[in-house]
């Protein structure tokens, strides 16, 4: 008796379907971390390695803590083949690719992401095939079955954004508001009307280029918003802002 494929859980068709499904975002090299955000409820877990201080085995070690309990998509760093093949076999439910500016890079993350025909993915054999106990079943599933994200987070990335839609293989646009902030002079400043113009428009794009929308905030009220706008796949909050704002905020209140 093998284990479990990652994508037996249906991930991808529940985020297609437009489900609505929020997750945290988690930097902390810390299995325990994601437990305590599995323990808290989230639909799935947004593994930070573009910002986290994550090697693949750290990010191998939370994906075998909470991998079972929720999905893990992974922020890779770069949008390297290494990276992409790499965190698809330890066993992600798929990829978010940061800063996705032009067709061509989507392509290119598009092609590391999928096996032939559809890319050139490499075949190997590690935690995802179940260490090849399940090798033919992975094979066989992985390209229907694995979330394929893209970062839409500068204005460059707004600019193409009918185009970034329309490559195929690409199931969600992730707006990364802080981002898209800095891009347009304006840093943090996500609630300013040129920065929700920008988010309002690459909603309205996915709805005509059937793609999930996606977003992240950090405080919950922002995040209820954008779900009632029509984003289904939420980012909510960052685990080490959760603790450092529970631990400031005690503080403050002892010291009253
Ligand atoms: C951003 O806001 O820039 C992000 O990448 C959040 O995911
Ligand atoms: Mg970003």
């Amino acid at each position: 008796m093998s284990g479990a494929l990652v994508f037996e859980n249906n991930f991808r068709k529940r985020v297609c379907a437009g489900e609505s499904l929020v997750g945290a975002i988690v930097s902390l090299n810390s299995p325990q971390v994601a437990e305590i955000m599995a323990d808290a409820g989230f639909d799935w877990l947004f593994v930070d390695a573009e910002h986290g201080a994550y090697g693949p085995l750290a990010v191998e070690a939370l994906i075998q803590a909470v991998g079972n309990q929720m999905p893990c998509l992974v922020r890779i760093p770069v949008h390297e083949e290494s990276w992409i093949g790499k965190m698809l076999d330890i066993g992600a439910s798929g990829i978010i690719a940061p800063q996705v500016n032009t067709v061509e890079q989507a392509q290119q993350v598009v092609n590391y992401a999928k096996y032939p025909p559809l890319g050139e993915r490499g075949v190997g054999v590690a935690r995802a095939q179940r260490y090849g106990a399940r090798f033919a079943d992975y094979l066989e599933h992985a390209n229907e079955s694995l979330l394929t994200v893209i970062q839409i987070e500068h204005i460059d990335a707004v600019a193409n954004v009918r185009e970034l839609a329309a490559v195929g293989g690409v199931d969600a646009l992730f707006i990364g508001p802080y981002d898209l902030s800095m891009s347009m002079g304006i840093p943090g400043q996500v609630a300013d009307p040129k920065v929700q113009e920008c988010i309002a428009e690459v909603l309205e794009v996915c709805r005509e280029a059937g793609k999930i929308p996606g977003i992240f905030g950090l405080q919950s009220d922002a995040v209820r918003r954008y779900r009632e706008q029509g984003f289904s796949l939420l980012g909510l909050g960052v685990d080490a802002v959760f603790l450092s704002s529970a631990a400031t905020q005690a503080l403050e209140k002892f010291r009253q």
